[in-house]
């Protein structure tokens, strides 16, 4: 890690601890989970630790302690070990845990819990999130309650437990100049996929094919990971909010709903575009599409800070239900149909969501119970979509319809900035891309499909 990033992991830190009372807070990076025979899933460490120490790797834990001006950082790590390195490769190690991530104390992590009851040894506060281990939440209450029954020793426990999520994810809900430049970044790697996509895509492709080839591009501009499993679902396919199946083959009038994100630094992005295999929209497909295009602009347009989440989500639902209108798919006025719901077989989701470390990322909706307003520095995707599955209410020519057009947006100053608008949405821009640009595939040699 370059000695710029140190300092910028210091300060997150000192930040934390301004928002902590005096206590220590133990935030642990997570263990690989099995997924079967001798094989795990891929280990990411929690974001929360990341945003704190720069740190990736499994099985450590951060230990933030403040007493008054007295603060202090140390981490439990996995020691350094030859023989485990052949096995698993490089780790930082007690002596990178001081040097690269600037712990004033490190140790070996299967101390951790033999040490617990001296760090939480009468500290008034434990700051933790409990419910994400059952297994490590047993291990600290234990300890807690032990230091407790020592009270004729002068010895106590923490007296009050707090979620340091409360201060991490307001920490995280907005970005500073770094975050801005890491999402701008990530956003750029992500588009580069989608517009590769849209020059690869084509009738007869396996849907796994195509995202095979946007999870390709990711990697080759140094998206490392992916934010979340990629959706590719062509045709009807595409009214599966969630679809991962991506086994399916592309038809020759499908439109296909393309729904990725890389991860670079641990920082995600999240795009969505529906587009036609062949190049060209049918005349049903392009009404629907215009409908939700112009929602999502609409839902843009209306993003600035002061505004409420509620109000950008409601911005964009207006165009929609006039669309469900128009299409015949209901009757009655936009202010009826909101008011009843009646959009929701339709529209099911909210009109987007925070983006961060985490692809749904933290930070409240809602602050007293009111949507909360927009401020410079959030990061929001708007992404409305419309869904016809093989409803009656549903005019034959839109069943098997499914669009979303999904894109990241900075909140700025004096509005907002969309972070992933290099990819074509406009109908007419995509199909010239489609229809105009280099193939993909080309130079690339046939694969002996069957
Ligand atoms: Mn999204």
């Amino acid at each position: 890690m370059k000695t710029m990033d140190k300092t910028r992991f210091r300060k997150r830190r000192e930040a934390f601890m301004d928002m902590m009372e005096d206590g220590v807070a133990l935030i642990p990076s997570g263990s690989p989970a099995l997924r079967n025979g001798d094989v795990e899933y891929p280990f990411r460490a929690s974001s929360d630790f990341f945003l704190l120490t720069g740190m990736t790797e499994p099985d450590a834990w951060a230990v933030l302690s403040k007493q008054g001006d007295t603060r202090s950082f140390q981490l439990y790590v996995r020691p350094f070990d030859p023989e485990q390195e052949i096995w698993t490769g490089r780790r930082a190690g007690l002596k990178g845990a001081r040097k690269t991530f600037g712990a004033d104390l490190a140790h070996d992590v299967g101390e951790f819990f033999d040490h617990l009851p001296e760090i939480l040894q009468n500290q008034p506060r434990l700051y933790y999130s409990f419910g994400i281990d059952e297994k490590c939440d047993a291990r600290i209450l234990a300890v807690t309650n032990t230091l407790k029954q020592e009270a004729r020793r002068g010895i106590s426990g923490p007296w009050e437990i707090h979620d340091p999520r409360r201060i991490t994810w307001r920490m995280r809900l907005v970005k500073d100049r770094c975050d801005i430049q890491d999402q701008k970044k990530v956003a750029g790697i992500t588009a580069s996929a989608f517009k590769a996509a849209m020059r690869a895509v084509r009738p007869g492709m396996k849907e796994y094919e195509l995202a095979a080839v946007v999870e390709f591009e990711f990697a080759r501009r140094g998206g490392n990971r992916l934010a979340f499993d990629t959706i590719c679902a062509a045709g009807a396919n595409a009214a599966t909010l969630h679809y991962t199946a991506n086994d399916a083959v592309i038809g020759p009038d499908d439109l296909v709903l393309v729904d990725a994100g890389a991860e670079h630094g641990m920082v995600t992005a999240d795009i969505t575009r529906t587009f036609p295999a062949s190049g060209r929209f049918t005349p049903p497909q392009a009404t629907a599409y215009r409908w939700v295009l112009k929602a999502q602009k609409t839902a843009i347009a209306a993003i600035r800070p002061g505004v409420t989440y509620a109000e950008v989500h409601r911005a964009g639902l207006e165009v929609l239900c006039a669309g469900l209108v128009a299409m015949k798919v209901l009757d009655g006025t936009v202010e009826s149909i909101i008011e009843s719901q009646a959009y929701r077989p339709w529209f099911m989701h909210r009109i987007g969501h925070w983006l961060g470390l985490d692809c749904h990322d933290v930070g409240p909706y809602f602050v007293d119970g009111d949507s909360i307003r927009l401020e410079p520095g959030m990061v929001i995707t708007v992404e409305p979509g419309l869904y016809f599955r093989n409803q009656p209410e549903v005019p034959e020519k839109y069943r098997g319809i499914g669009i979303r057009i999904e894109d990241d947006v900075l909140v700025t100053p004096s509005g907002c900035k969309i972070l992933t608008s290099d990819v074509p949405k406009e109908i007419n821009e995509i199909e010239r891309f489609i229809g105009e640009s280099k193939s993909w595939w080309d130079g690339i040699e046939p694969a002996s499909i069957e």
